[in-house]
């Protein structure tokens, strides 16, 4: 299976793309939002104003390219790295960076966006999608499930049941995997000997495609024509989506440790800057609007920032809040215990 690429290393286009001229600046824009955003949230964390954070610079194009083919009929099945993807979709600034200062009743969506919340366990939100998407079908309904996950997802069992499922019930989701090589310290060859996560999905009997993450305009038509699939009733897509972390894993990891240099970091370049040169060839981006882009985007950042440190504190039992609709007896135990070590410690 060969790497589909519409842009190369420069911004030149291999061929005619779907995208229009303007339908790309609008991308360049938001990718710039969410850049700019994930490096404020980095600087916050380094300065111990949010928690740990996972940041996500270098798949601004996937998230960003990937999210435009959503309407308010689908759903959104985020993990912990795809806050891009989750504000470009519609959830407030505000709502994701009190996510990440451990706001338990955070990354609310608005009335209009069906947005999970983002999962940790790693391949959790797999089955979730694929049931959703079940769901949708089952009921008739209108919509699509677009899910994000990394190539160390692929080595869970619930990526099995999920595709599996899938592809017998022809859900309509777009499995979109971000391979960004590394699963933490894990490298992408030790995850599978197949040469490719996107050839699994002949396994599944499902739609499968390999194709340049860093190529922003490659994403946005392979995940439009997934999306089209999906709600003409022909079933799932996996999308391999071959891509470079370039900070750490989160915060709390050193990637010095494991990986030195990385072929993929060369080989895949940089979105935004494969974006912008194709744009500035085709004489439709400009120095001053990208900086009134990032200038933009950085009040924006501000402003939700001002709005997140005026927040009052939660209670530290409000983490007990959202867990259950109706609390079994051992969690209620739980809370006393947790109130009564509490009080203990502050008297
Ligand atoms: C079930 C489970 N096992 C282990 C972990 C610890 N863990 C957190 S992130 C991670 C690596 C995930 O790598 P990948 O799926 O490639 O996604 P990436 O973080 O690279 O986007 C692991 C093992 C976890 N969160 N959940």
């Amino acid at each position: 299976m060969e790497m589909e690429r519409i842009l190369d290393l420069e911004g030149r286009p291999l061929r005619p793309p779907r995208l229009s001229l303007e339908e790309s600046r609008v991308l360049l824009k938001a990718m710039l939002l969410i850049r700019t955003f994930d490096s404020r949230a980095l600087s916050l964390q380094r300065q111990g104003r949010i928690g740990t954070y996972a940041p996500f610079t270098g798949l601004e194009g996937i998230q960003a390219a990937a999210v435009r083919s959503l309407t308010a009929a689908d759903w959104l099945v985020p993990t912990y790295r795809d806050t891009g993807a989750a504000i470009l979709f519609g959830l407030p600034l505000l709502e994701a960076l009190a996510y990440w200062k451990g706001f338990p009743d955070s990354y609310r969506a608005p009335a209009d966006r069906q947005i999970l919340p983002p999962s940790v366990p790693i391949a959790t939100q797999i089955p979730h999608a694929a049931g959703i998407g079940w769901g949708l079908k089952h009921q008739k309904k209108e919509g699509i499930v677009l899910t994000f996950f990394g190539d160390g997802a692929t080595s869970e069992g619930d990526f099995h049941e999920g595709l599996n499922f899938a592809g017998v019930f022809k859900t309509p989701v777009v499995f979109l995997c971000q391979n960004n090589g590394w699963a933490i310290s894990v490298p992408f060859h030790r995850q599978t000997a197949a040469e490719s996560i996107a050839i699994r999905a002949q396994g599944y009997g499902i739609h499968g495609r390999l194709i340049d993450g860093n190529d922003p305009l490659m994403v946005a038509e392979a995940v439009q024509e997934a999306a089209e699939r999906a709600r003409s009733g022909e079933g799932p897509t996996l999308i391999e989506a071959r891509t470079y972390r370039q900070g750490p894993h989160t915060t709390s990891d050193d990637p010095r440790r494991y990986r030195q240099e990385d072929p993929l970091e060369t080989t895949l370049g940089d979105p935004v800057e494969r974006l912008r040169l194709y744009l500035q060839k085709e004489g439709a981006w400009s120095a001053e609007e990208e900086e009134e882009t990032l200038q933009e985007a950085r009040e924006k950042v501000a402003q939700a920032v001002a709005e997140l440190e005026a927040l009052p504190r939660p209670s530290p039992e409000s983490i007990f809040e959202h867990v259950y609709g109706a609390e079994p007896p051992f969690f209620q135990q739980q809370r006393d215990r947790f109130l009564a070590t509490l009080k203990e410690a502050q008297e």
